[in-house]
């Protein structure tokens, strides 16, 4: 009988990883050999890069509130909010501040260790943004991490959050820079990276991250990745969104993406962006357990949790208590400064209050 080869073959073309050491000079070719990678090849670098510096058990789990919905300027392709677009949704004022931590409390109660919330609009008024921070103010009082997304920030905004003591501000660049006209007309790319660079001044945490399966193509998911992972500072959040197609928005009648290709800009970023929360964001709902297990092992370790995102669909939670308890993974507490510590993990089998539910 032959005897089967199963020796590791000659090193395929992208680049090596002897050291993880955080770094911002990647470029489009580096990134676009990490994608070219055989699927099993790439998961597998992405899950040891995972595990040098995280639990691999591990899942942090913040739960989003649109604490401002629709009837926002913004045309953007992919949005149930925009007026532009006829989506049938219903737009309401900004919520009032003690609604809005009833539901975090509830949040809390559930397993969550952040409070995200999101308004549609292209940026805050004033008197607005003097509510966000009562919210802010109220979620930290509970013991959580709060997370805002209220589209572009100039300086004093983003100092007057941090001052309120927000920890994260979410803003995505979506797309690559070629594709991002093509889905959004009404704010350019450099807005986004101002307001970026507004929010890393002013202190407060970035989490900013994109959007797959908008009918981009593989060079628009390198430079998405690019972007990113070549800002001066990484995101400490990113969140790789699979596109929630929307009926009444230019982009509702796109292909679905192939479910690997998805793991495969997970597996990207994790490897370009070592030292961050890689969160698997929207499309979950859509996803098989299969896929969002494969989602983990290359690398992903943040989801959002509750039924509900912003205003589509997301997993019922006791699916996804099931689907963690299923995999043997942990929730994280608030994680401190210096990352995550076991000391912070809930275990899947006893966290009867966690989000495992057991
Ligand atoms: N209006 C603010 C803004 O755009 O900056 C904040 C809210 S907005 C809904 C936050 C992010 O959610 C968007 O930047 C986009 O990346 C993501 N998002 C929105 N609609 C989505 C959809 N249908 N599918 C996937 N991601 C979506
Ligand atoms: C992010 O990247 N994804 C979240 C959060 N940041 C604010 C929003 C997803 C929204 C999905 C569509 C919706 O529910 O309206
Ligand atoms: Fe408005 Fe944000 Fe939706 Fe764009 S993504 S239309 S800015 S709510």
């Amino acid at each position: 009988m032959t005897a089967i080869d199963i020796s590791r073959p000659a090193a395929f073309s992208a680049p090596a990883l002897e050291s993880d050491d955080v770094r911002t000079d990647w470029t489009r070719a580096e990134i676009q050999a990490l994608f070219d990678l055989p699927f099993t090849e790439l998961v597998f670098r992405a899950a040891a890069v995972h595990r040098r510096r995280f639990d691999p058990t591990q899942v942090q789990i913040s739960t989003l509130l649109s604490i401002k919905t629709g009837g926002c300027p913004e045309d953007c392709g992919y949005c149930s909010q925009s007026a532009h677009h006829e989506t049938g949704l219903k737009a309401s004022k900004l919520m009032e501040v003690q609604k809005v931590l009833a539901e975090a409390k509830a949040a809390k109660d559930a397993g969550a260790s952040r409070f995200c919330m999101g308004a549609a609009w292209r940026s805050p008024k004033d008197q607005d943004l003097e509510s966000v921070c009562a919210m802010v103010e109220g979620v930290k009082a509970l013991g959580m991490e709060s997370c805002v997304t209220l589209g572009m920030l100039n300086a004093g905004q983003a100092l007057r959050l941090k001052e309120a003591g927000l920890d994260y501000y979410n803003h995505n660049i979506d797309t690559s820079p070629e594709y991002y006209g093509n889905v959004i007309t009404t704010r350019t790319y450099q807005d986004r990276l101002d307001t970026l660079a507004n929010v890393r001044e002013a202190g407060i945490n970035v989490c900013c991250g994109g959007i797959v399966g908008m009918g981009e193509d593989l060079t628009d998911r390198v430079g998405m990745i690019h972007t990113l992972a070549t800002l001066p500072q990484h995101p400490e959040s990113v969140p790789i969104n699979m596109l929630m197609k929307v009926d009444g928005t230019p982009l509702g009648g796109k292909d679905a993406l192939d479910a690997l290709d998805f793991v495969r800009t997970i597996a990207v970023a994790r490897i370009t962006m070592p030292a961050s929360m890689v969160r698997l964001s929207a499309g979950r709902e859509g996803m098989s357990d299969e896929t969002q297990a494969l989602c983990f092992l290359a690398g992903a370790n943040s989801i959002f949790y509750g039924p509900k995102l912003l205003t589509t669909a997301n997993p019922v939670a006791d699916h996804d208590k099931r689907l963690l308890a299923r995999l043997g993974m942990t929730t994280m507490d608030v994680v401190e400064e210096g990352g995550t510590d076991e000391d912070h993990a809930h275990h899947a089998a006893d966290a009867c209050s966690g989000a495992c539910g057991h």
